[in-house]
């Protein structure tokens, strides 16, 4: 019994030597349950009473052995492992990242945020209608009834004899002028349709910002000072505008505004084409019929309105000549804003 469990020692040593060995079969091999070393412990029995203690310390002896050798061995495999996970998971910190490139808004969205914002700064709201429009609320409510010349230079499109898609933003003003009596101070941003050919300067769908106030007492000075503080706002401090006589079926009376050329000061360039002074909107006192129309007593209240293109106040803003650059999302155009 003693050389067999020398013998089970040497193979059990001479097998976890080996650095391809598997721990845990050896360890089962011998000192598991069926194992060698406990099968060798079951005969113990039949030793006589002088050999057994011997035997007994012999085997636990052996026992001990491997299992302190399985014990290192095991230790230095889990070093191994920590190791390589280590250097396998090896992050180089000072690698150069990828870049992550972010995204902006379209120049007509940051224009016509900018004008909104300098609006709300006023103590204006934004109003909000639909696209698809009554012609009530698109021409009957703004003094231009069936047949009138107007309807001509606003064509649009129509879905049915009295449906059609919006050719102004001023039917939301409507809305908002049926729906709530003065004060009323809001401003209207959104698309507006058209039946035009595309060329540099038309489009069928474009944007528009128009604003209305109505109150007790407001006049063309109320006007032309909100008007004065957003072309500065805007377009720089040094900014100045001139009124010029026009008509409109809405305003009663009417004027197209223009703005200093803000690259040349005035004395004539390029973008101004020598004029000095450069369009930007159409304005004028609410006509009385409009007022009436929305249920609000023009002999009470009175109030003004103005429209303008955003394309047309983004175009001046960057230089750009031609509107169908804002609609082809061209991504060299578009990264320069
Ligand atoms: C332009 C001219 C304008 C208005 C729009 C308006 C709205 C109501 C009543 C009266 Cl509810 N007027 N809007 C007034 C004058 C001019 O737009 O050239 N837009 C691009």
């Amino acid at each position: 019994m003693k050389s067999k469990l020398n013998q089970i020692r040497e193979e059990a040593f001479s097998l976890l030597n080996d650095e391809s060995c598997n721990i845990e079969e050896v360890r089962i091999k011998y000192l598991g349950k069926k194992g060698e070393l406990t099968s060798v412990l079951r005969m113990m029995g039949q030793l006589s009473p002088e050999e057994r203690p011997v035997m007994g310390q012999l085997a636990n002896e052996v026992r001990a052995q491997i299992e302190e050798k399985i014990a290192s061995l095991s230790e230095i495999k889990k070093a191994k492992e920590l190791e390589k996970a280590l250097n396998d998971e090896k992050i180089d910190v000072t690698a150069y990242g990828r870049e992550q490139k972010l995204g902006k808004l379209h120049p007509l969205t940051q224009v016509q945020r900018k004008m909104e914002d300098i609006f709300i700064g006023m103590g204006f709201s934004i109003a909000e209608g639909p696209e698809v429009e009554y012609d009530y609320y698109n021409f009957q409510a703004l003094n231009i009834p069936e047949n009138h010349p107007a309807r001509d230079t606003q064509d649009t499109f129509y879905i049915t004899d009295n449906i059609l898609l919006r050719s102004q933003t001023s039917p939301v003003q409507a809305r908002v002028m049926e729906k709530t009596q003065p004060p009323i101070r809001i401003i209207s941003p959104g698309r507006v349709y058209r039946s035009d050919e595309v060329d540099g300067s038309h489009s069928p769908l474009f944007h528009q910002l128009e604003g209305l106030v109505v109150d007790k007492g407001i006049t063309m000075g109320n006007l032309r000072g909100m008007l004065e503080t957003f072309a500065k706002t805007m377009f720089g401090e040094k900014t100045r505008i001139r009124f010029r006589p026009h008509h409109f079926p809405f305003t009663e009376p009417s004027a197209e505004v223009d703005v200093s050329c803000f690259v040349c000061g005035g004395k004539g360039c390029r973008l101004c084409k020598g004029e000095g002074w450069i369009e930007i909107l159409g304005a004028g006192m609410v006509h009385p019929n409009v007022l009436r129309t929305c249920g609000i007593d023009p002999e009470v209240y009175s109030g003004f309105a103005f429209g303008m293109g955003i394309e047309r106040i983004t175009m001046c803003q960057y230089g750009i000549d031609d509107m169908r650059l804002l609609y082809e999302n061209n991504i060299k155009f578009l990264k320069q804003f």
